[in-house]
């Protein structure tokens, strides 16, 4: 029997189930594995490392090859909200995230265990921000560790493809009744791919996992229950008694599933794996694919005569402090490596963990050495093993080692400063006149008279040229036209995406103006905070008053779905500030996944085509009527491709969020690489866009609707299938069979236009 981990072909191993040979990553082991279980619900939101086990599922969706209800959340609090009560119906249920995915998601999770609602999430472990960074460490995991949840580690896609067959049993053991989590390093595990083995024929594991077994459920509806209800002390204490309890009997089914699994397999996963220990003098202790390395470093150690092995953790909830105990008892050093350091505590919780174990054994003498490494995706060689080892072995030797402290840290010198950029803006070179606002006192509207477009290239851009967009992308065309119409000094938060990514990248930014970015979900609700302390320091005379600042946020419309809670909220408190939406249809910068601003239809990575799959099953959400309703004194959309009509509106929404409040626009932005176009379609794309009325042009002034391009009025009314034929997103609606998809924009599209017609010839409508 292997032990779960790196399979060498000669070590392949059958177990009693067929199984077959196989090159996945742990994503797509994550997914495959979800396929074989048939679960009833996904709720997922797409976040970087694991997005792929969603739009993996998607794809193998639109085959026909399961039948998983996949619900693309609002958010990953929206994702695990949905899967709480997929699960709490008695669904089998899966999630997928990362990061500030996991940490958005985390106040679910104690709920879910707190009530013993078993599902499983599998987590492709990410560095948390501050500052953002996507690849892999360990600190979301350890935010997870006092939730209630069970912790499998898989150090290899292998291990990721069996402990999530492992996590549906061991969770919906009646003894157990707790929710799982399965955690893979970020990168390593999640996108490299390796030799596995996957199941043949299903009939042995659906065996394996048999039917979920029936927890009271709210659709139960012969045996009315409460679920949830309010709970204080004395009842509180007691739940968590039960929930602890739940913990040690999974000390007991963790061992019989994992056997029962290695039966079917070949392949075992003891809590603690333990390579080359029996002998061993130092050791090792690492999570997941960090183990996979020093196991060669020992191998390499042993031939010179060191007594050396490594320790890694099957299961980190319950901590297998029991297995830890006996291992270590012999061996005189141990260097614990964190992937995340708990603050100020001398250790990450790995180490302190340990460290607590064998301090109730009366006879343990090991010596333990805390070291955090590999934060933000820093590789871990066998190099640092090796130091890892050198340290613990001449602990063993009793030789002063620090006890605690950082390896791989690289402290700066000043010959490798940064080289300085353009210097920033001054308000003075960018307030050139371009835009006159003056107000009609009769009708309340603005008028707006614009400098010639030739001219308005003379005004130098907020943003400098540098950035990493894909050639041909609209956002840069969109903010340049924005920042043109601008006067003043300019603050600006960009929440999470392309243009956030594209444009800073530690140690350069693109910006020339003071520049924000804060979580992706949470932009305005920052930005309202940075408008209210500006107003108030200026107020108590700590600030200048003559200072003329606008506060302007930037988002895609992935930003106003997880952010549209925050957005709404700045809205509804009529905060002085813009909020400009670049619309590129969808969640690009993760890899274009569905946002609910995609259309009807289109296809994306989590709406696949194919043979069941028809692109996106609901339509785009109207989100400047969602602003409109919340009565902000000015709303607009508005396309790259219509400059003049663009910068006309930002102009009047600079002068009402300077003298009213909030104003929102949402304005169509291109993205060629995923709307699948060539680089320089941008103009006939995006008219298309506009003259098929699927993206009007208009503005909402006080509660007064305006339509600003009426493609009827001047007979460039075209059908939405114009507009489709022209992208390789949508190419796939032109055929016959997809005719209903097709009328269906349309009819929604022709009922928008109508309104909005309607609108504007009642302004009181
Ligand atoms: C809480 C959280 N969940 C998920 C993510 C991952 N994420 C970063 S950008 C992004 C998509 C952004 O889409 P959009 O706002 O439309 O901007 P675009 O990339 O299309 O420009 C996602 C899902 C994150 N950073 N934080
Ligand atoms: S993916 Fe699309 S939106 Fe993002 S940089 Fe590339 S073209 Fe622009
Ligand atoms: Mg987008």
């Amino acid at each position: 029997m292997t032990t779960g981990t790196l399979i060498p072909p000669e070590a392949m191993t059958t177990g009693t189930a067929r199984q077959r040979l196989a090159f996945h990553s742990g994503n797509e082991a994550a997914a495959l594995a979800a396929r074989d279980v048939g679960f009833h619900v996904m709720g997922y939101f797409p976040i970087t490392p694991s997005t792929e086990v969603a739009e993996n599922l998607s794809r193998m969706q639109a085959d026909g090859e399961h039948e998983i209800v996949m619900v693309a959340g609002d958010g990953e609090h929206g994702a695990a909200g949905i899967c709480y009560g997929a699960a709490l119906g008695g669904g089998r249920v899966l999630n997928a995230t990362s990061s500030q995915g996991l940490l958005y998601a985390l106040e679910q999770l104690p709920v879910q265990a707190g009530t013993r609602v078993p599902m499983v999430l599998n987590l492709a472990a990410r560095a948390v921000s501050g500052p953002l960074d996507i690849r892999g460490d360990h600190s979301d995991l350890y935010y997870a560790l006092n939730t209630g949840w069970i912790v499998l580690c898989a150090r290899d896609p292998q291990a990721v493809y069996d402990l999530n067959f492992a996590a549906v049993r061991i969770g919906e053991h009646p003894d157990v009744r707790l929710p799982v989590i399965v955690a893979y390093d970020g990168f390593v595990t999640s996108h490299q791919k390796r030799r596995i083995q996957v199941f043949d024929d299903l009939g042995p594991i659906r065996a394996f996992l048999g039917e979920r077994p029936a927890f009271p459920t709210p659709l139960d509806l012969e045996h009315p229950a409460t679920f949830g209800p309010y709970m204080n002390d004395p009842d509180l204490i007691n739940n968590k008694v039960q929930l602890s309890q739940a913990m040690e009997a999974a000390r007991r089914v963790i061992p019989a599933v994992l056997a029962e699994l290695a039966g079917l397999t070949g392949r075992g996963y003891p809590m603690v794996d333990a390579y080359r220990m029996d002998d061993a003098e130092a050791a090792l202790v690492l999570l997941n694919s960090a183990a996979e390395t020093a196991k060669e470093t020992v191998d390499r150690l042993r031939t010179n005569g060191e007594q050396v092995g490594v320790l890694s953790l099957n299961v980190l909830r319950p901590f297998p402090a029991e297995e830890l105990r006996r291992v270590l008892r012999p061996v005189r050093a141990a260097t614990i490596g964190d992937r995340a350091d708990s603050y100020g505590a001398g250790g990450g919780n790995l180490s302190l963990e340990v460290r607590a174990a064998i301090q109730l054994d009366p006879g343990n003498r090991t010596r333990v050495l805390s070291r955090v490494y590999g934060l933000g995706g820093k590789d871990f060689y066998a190099a640092d093993a090796a130091r890892f080892f050198a340290d613990a072995l001449a602990a063993a030797r009793g030789e002063a080692v620090d006890t605690f402290a950082y390896h791989g840290a690289t402290p700066g010198s000043a010959d490798r400063a940064p080289r300085p950029g353009l210097p920033l803006l001054t308000s003075a070179e960018v307030s050139r006149g371009m835009t006159h606002v003056t107000r009609d006192e009769s009708t309340g509207r603005l008028a707006v008279e614009l400098e010639p477009l030739w001219k308005m290239t003379e005004v130098p851009s907020r943003i400098a040229p540098g950035h990493g967009a894909c050639p041909g992308c609209g956002i840069l065309p969109t903010l340049h036209q924005v920042y043109r119409a601008l006067e003043g000094d300019v603050v600006v938060l960009f929440q999470t995406g392309c243009a956030m990514v594209v444009t800073t990248g530690y140690p350069n930014t693109a910006h020339r103006v003071n520049y924000v970015h804060n979580l992706f979900q949470n932009g305005a609700a920052t930005l309202s905070g940075l408008v209210e302390v500006y107003h108030e320091r200026v107020r108590r005379g700590e600030l200048p008053a003559s200072n003329d600042v606008t506060f302007l946020m930037v988002s895609g419309d992935g930003g106003m779905d997880i952010g549209m809670g925050a957005a709404l909220g700045a809205a509804h408190r009529n905060h002085k500030m813009m909020i400009v939406e670049y619309d590129n249809q969808g969640y690009m910068n993760t890899g274009a996944q569905l946002s609910y601003s995609t259309p009807l239809g289109h296809r994306t990575s989590t709406s696949e085509i194919g043979s069941k799959g028809r692109g996106k099953r609901y339509h785009h959400k109207d989100t400047a009527q969602i602003f409109a309703a919340c009565g902000l004194p000015y709303v607009f959309t508005a396309s790259e491709g219509y400059p003049e009509d663009l910068m006309r509106k930002v102009a009047k929404a600079q002068w009402y969020s300077k003298h009213e409040g909030l104003v929102y626009g949402k304005i169509l932005s291109f993205c060629p690489l995923n709307w699948k176009t060539t680089d320089d379609a941008a103009q006939p794309v995006l008219q298309a866009a506009v003259d098929s009325c699927f993206f009007p042009l208009y503005e909402i002034e006080h509660g007064k609707t305006a339509i600003t391009y009426d493609p009827d009025a001047i007979g460039r009314r075209h059908p939405i299938s114009d507009w489709l034929g022209t992208m390789g997103k949508t190419r796939h609606l032109l055929a016959p069979a997809n005719a209903d998809v097709v009328r269906g924009i349309q009819d929604e599209a022709d009922r928008r236009w109508k309104r909005l017609k309607a609108m504007h010839a009642s302004p009181d409508l």
